[in-house]
């Protein structure tokens, strides 16, 4: 097809992996429609998207999917912007395999990616080309300026699930057809053969500009929750802002709602409590991982005063509920300690320290699934530093704390690694109160209060004492942990490197002891 750019072979002498092709002189489509912003008329958009449509066309005769379809991936053979001249261009290649796309990575696709390809990648066929096409349209009418771009992965995630539909043109034609290819039942997309005779039959001269958005569909947006559609079920327990209810955000009001976790702020907290909540916010937003609670979105009141923080609802609660009700096997445990380190692995490669891990702040989705939950006192390390230094006196959980942090307020990633230590601990002891890391720290300093307590479990840390081994705890386990109590910071290990060292030691478990995992 001559709008492909042709493969023109692969060279022998490496192994498989370069492919030579034609080189296409004017580069990609993004590009020349953001330089010339403003300046492209509406007939040269009806062409390219023609040119498009009939190697989508193409492609969809041979069955053959493309699977990465987007401004970038069209390239410029001819400009066509001097007059009298027609711009003409190619279909680039698709890039890396699509089924070797993390899930992070498809979500980062959106709006491009058909939302059956969120899911499972095996849902991949010409249909999921066809709602790529409509964003690429979308693109071309927009100058690439393209929608849900500052958007963060939740919410992009959020925008499809909840079905939303993106942004129109002014010109109906062209905003009827694209709205039939975002169609989010796949099989109703409309074939390219059909899109190309649509386009065909779009006469320029008759449309309107189709820049601008049409202004009868406002694009919604699935993270502003409205209060009046949040039903209260039952409070979950008391946060760092207040309290945390279980609700059912109903806007349709037919039953179809859906449950979600909303921490509420205190009325009339203190500015330094509003900074750390609205930080919450900001952090929550930006971290998208298996292992860490998802950001729905928030409920604004009086004005932009944001007061609700809405998460989704981890139903089983807090390992610290959980685990003395529900005695798991050590490789169970072991499994969810595995889970906290990738979930931290990943707060800590975007430069966020947690300060507040402890088994009260891991919640549990399912049997198998974990989740960090509070990120009340997570703070963002300054760039260039290696630690963030406390400047207000919070409400400090200070037996899950290292010496660092107890002696000069100073967080460390590798505070953190302590703090991850207590929680295994926890885990290990199956979160009995009477083990719990308060009780026995207080056992071994005597009953104090206050700051007094601090000054002595300093003193206690640094004579080198630690938590006891749990019950029935390995001893390679248990070095773990001590490992993660070394005094020195640097010499306790970073998450990625637990990641491996618990995978193995759960291995090595289960083959020891079967699981007793029982929701009952
Ligand atoms: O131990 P829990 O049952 O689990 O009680 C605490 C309480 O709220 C205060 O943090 C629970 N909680 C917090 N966030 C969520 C959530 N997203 N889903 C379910 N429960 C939650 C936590």
């Amino acid at each position: 097809c001559c709008s492909q750019p042709q493969s023109l072979g692969i060279i022998p002498v490496f192994p498989a992996d370069i492919m030579v092709e034609e080189f296409v002189e004017h580069g990609p489509l993004d590009v020349l429609l953001r330089k010339e912003k403003g300046r492209i008329s509406v007939g040269w958009k009806i062409t390219v998207a023609k040119q498009l449509g009939s190697a989508l066309s193409y492609l969809e005769d041979k069955n053959l999917v493309h699977g990465n379809v987007c401004a970038k991936n069209i390239l410029l053979a001819r400009k066509g912007l001097e007059d009298g001249s027609v711009p003409f261009v190619k279909l680039s290649d698709p890039g890396v395999s699509f089924t070797v796309l993390s899930r992070e990575e498809r979500v980062d696709r959106i709006p491009w990616i058909a939302p059956e390809c969120i899911r499972d990648v095996g849902n991949l066929s010409t249909a999921s080309d066809k709602w790529s096409f409509g964003t690429t349209l979308l693109e071309i009418c927009f100058d690439a300026d393209v929608p849900l771009k500052e958007r963060t992965p939740s919410e992009k995630e959020r925008f499809y699930e909840k079905r939303h539909r993106l942004p129109e043109p002014s010109c109906r034609e062209l905003a009827s057809l694209i709205s039939r290819c975002l169609n989010y039942t796949a099989v109703e997309r409309p074939s390219f053969r059909t899109v190309l005779r649509e386009l065909t039959r779009l006469q320029p001269h008759h449309l309107v500009d189709v820049t601008s958005v049409n202004p009868d569909f406002p694009v919604s947006d699935p993270t502003v929750f409205q209060k009046r559609y949040l039903k209260k079920i039952r409070e979950l327990g008391e946060g760092h802002f207040g309290k945390v209810s279980l609700c059912c955000y109903d806007p349709t009001n037919d039953g179809t709602g859906e449950m979600v976790a909303v921490k509420s702020l205190k009325s009339g907290s203190s500015p330094q409590l509003l900074s750390s909540w609205k930080r919450e916010i900001q952090i929550l937003k930006t971290l998208y991982h298996e292992n860490i609670v998802k950001y729905k979105g928030c409920c604004s009141e009086q004005g932009d005063k944001v007061v609700q923080l809405i998460m989704e609802y981890v139903p089983l609660g807090s390992l610290r509920e959980f685990l003395p009700k529900h005695p798991l096997s050590l490789s169970h445990l072991l499994l969810f300690a595995q889970q906290i380190c990738e979930g931290m692995a990943y707060l800590h490669s975007l430069h966020y320290i947690h300060r507040d891990l402890a088994a009260r702040n891991v919640l549990l989705e399912n049997e198998h699934v974990v989740k960090i939950g509070d990120f009340g006192l997570a703070k963002a390390v300054p760039e260039g530093h290696e630690y963030y230094r406390v400047r207000e006196d919070g409400d400090s959980p200070v037996f899950w704390y290292a010496p660092e942090c107890l002696k000069e307020c100073k967080f460390y990633y590798a505070s953190d690694v302590w703090s991850f230590g207590v929680t295994l601990y926890e885990l290990l002891t199956r979160c009995d109160p009477g083990s719990s890391p308060p009780a026995k720290f207080l056992e071994m300093i005597g009953a104090t209060q206050g700051q007094m307590t601090v000054l002595r479990l300093i003193e206690l840390l640094e004579r080198g004492k630690r938590l006891p081994m749990p019950r029935d705890c390995p001893c390679e386990v248990y070095r773990l942990m001590k490992n993660c109590w070394e005094a020195e910071a640097s010499f306790r290990p970073a998450f990625p490197n637990l990641v491996p060292v618990l995978r193995s030691f759960q291995e090595k478990y289960r083959a020891q002891a079967p699981s007793v995992f029982n929701l009952c």
